[in-house]
């Protein structure tokens, strides 16, 4: 049985783990849209297929997928991925599904966040989204878990947590004023604090350079453990990233965590720039909200890869930085198994291997 809580994580004795904590199980949504997906899903599906089974070497997967695509998601996904029927607006388990909190005695409940598709009637990517509002409550009824509904716009991508008290996020996204306009950079702060059973927020400015969800955190940086972070670097003085990510690390290196630890940056490489190709527009359904032209720059980065069980599984982008990149996770992920995985049709669609996933810890 699953029950709505009217309490709040942390003073319920609960925090949101770090993503290098053990998982039960990974969440994905099968995608389908025409108007994020090019040729009818197709590609994204198959790339899907392979994100799901290379996360399945360590942890095992389910894969939510709509009545009328049921048939084909499990004739495509190998018989160990789960397949089960829910409803979506689209393919995006980590900004919709649960942010699971935990205590010391081995219990689990899930956050439900309020989703706007990224920003609403202001500059969301899509309506309707009802179906994508209420994945986080189903999720957490098919497992079984109890789940608090948190009085927040906020989608998982938009915060990387360490599991020791500490928040990171971009004030790009979650002070839009297409998110939480009513509230104060304060009462966001209270409220990720109480939600996530988290002691402090890192601030940094800006996510990376035309991201379509205003910035999500987790496409600039990720946590590599409790105060190493990650952070997309890019060395050309013309490129727009260039600026946004001295400032990303001019921000973290000005901050202690919420241990009172500096917090050491490791700079990962950027890909391209990458741009959508003539022939990738013209594979998209025309529609208000996303931007899918060609010559768009995509925001193409490593940042966007899933910690799963001692597995890292990251997006294969730009053949010319893809084996630095693997080298780099080797050396800081030394006894972890690094799995690539092409990835070009999930950045299509606006996000990459973190933003599809959503991991389930084990307790
Ligand atoms: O980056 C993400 N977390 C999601 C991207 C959504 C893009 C929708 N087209």
């Amino acid at each position: 049985m699953s029950e709505r809580l009217q309490s709040k994580p942390s003073n319920d004795g609960y925090r949101m783990p770090g993503e290098h904590e053990p998982h039960e199980r990974v969440f994905m949504v099968w995608p389908e849209r025409c108007d994020n997906w090019r040729l009818g899903a197709k590609p994204a599906q198959r790339t899907f297929v392979e994100v799901a089974k290379a996360i399945s070497k360590r942890t095992p997967v389910t894969m939510v997928v709509s009545a009328s695509q049921f048939d084909n998601a499990r004739t495509q996904l190998p018989s160990d991925i789960q397949v089960i029927e829910m409803s979506s607006n689209d393919s995006w388990m980590r900004d919709t599904g649960p942010s699971y909190v935990v205590d010391d005695n081995g219990n689990r409940r899930g956050v439900d966040w309020g989703f706007n598709a990224w920003g609403g009637l202001v500059d969301g990517l899509y309506f309707p989204w009802d179906k994508d509002d209420q994945i986080a409550q189903k999720v957490c009824e098919i497992l079984g878990d109890d789940s608090y509904r948190a009085p927040l716009i906020l989608e998982g991508g938009s915060i990387h947590i360490d599991g020791e008290g500490t928040v990171y996020t971009t004030a790009e996204c979650l002070l839009h004023p297409s998110r939480n306009p009513d509230l104060t950079k304060d009462e966001i702060e209270k409220l990720l604090c109480d939600y996530l059973g988290a002691e402090k927020v890192i601030w940094i400015p800006n996510g990376l350079f035309n991201d379509e969800t205003n910035g999500h955190v987790d496409n600039l940086i990720h946590v590599v453990r409790p105060a190493t972070i990650a952070l997309t670097w890019c060395d050309d003085e013309t490129d727009p990233q260039y600026t946004l990510s001295r400032e990303s690390l001019a921000a973290l290196e000005a901050q202690t965590d919420a241990k009172g630890r500096s917090i050491e940056v490791i700079k990962i490489p950027m890909p391209g720039p990458l741009y959508m190709t003539a022939e990738e527009a013209s594979g998209i359904d025309a529609a208000d909200g996303m931007e899918r032209e060609a010559g768009e720059r995509l925001a193409a980065s490593y940042a966007n890869y899933l910690i799963s069980n001692k597995h890292i599984i990251f997006p294969l982008l730009d053949p010319k930085t893809d084996g630095d990149m693997e080298a780099m996770f080797k050396r800081m992920y030394p006894d972890h198994l690094i799995t690539g995985v092409e990835a070009r049709e999930i950045l299509l669609g606006g996000g990459n291997i973190h933003c599809i996933t959503q991991q389930i810890p084990a307790v």
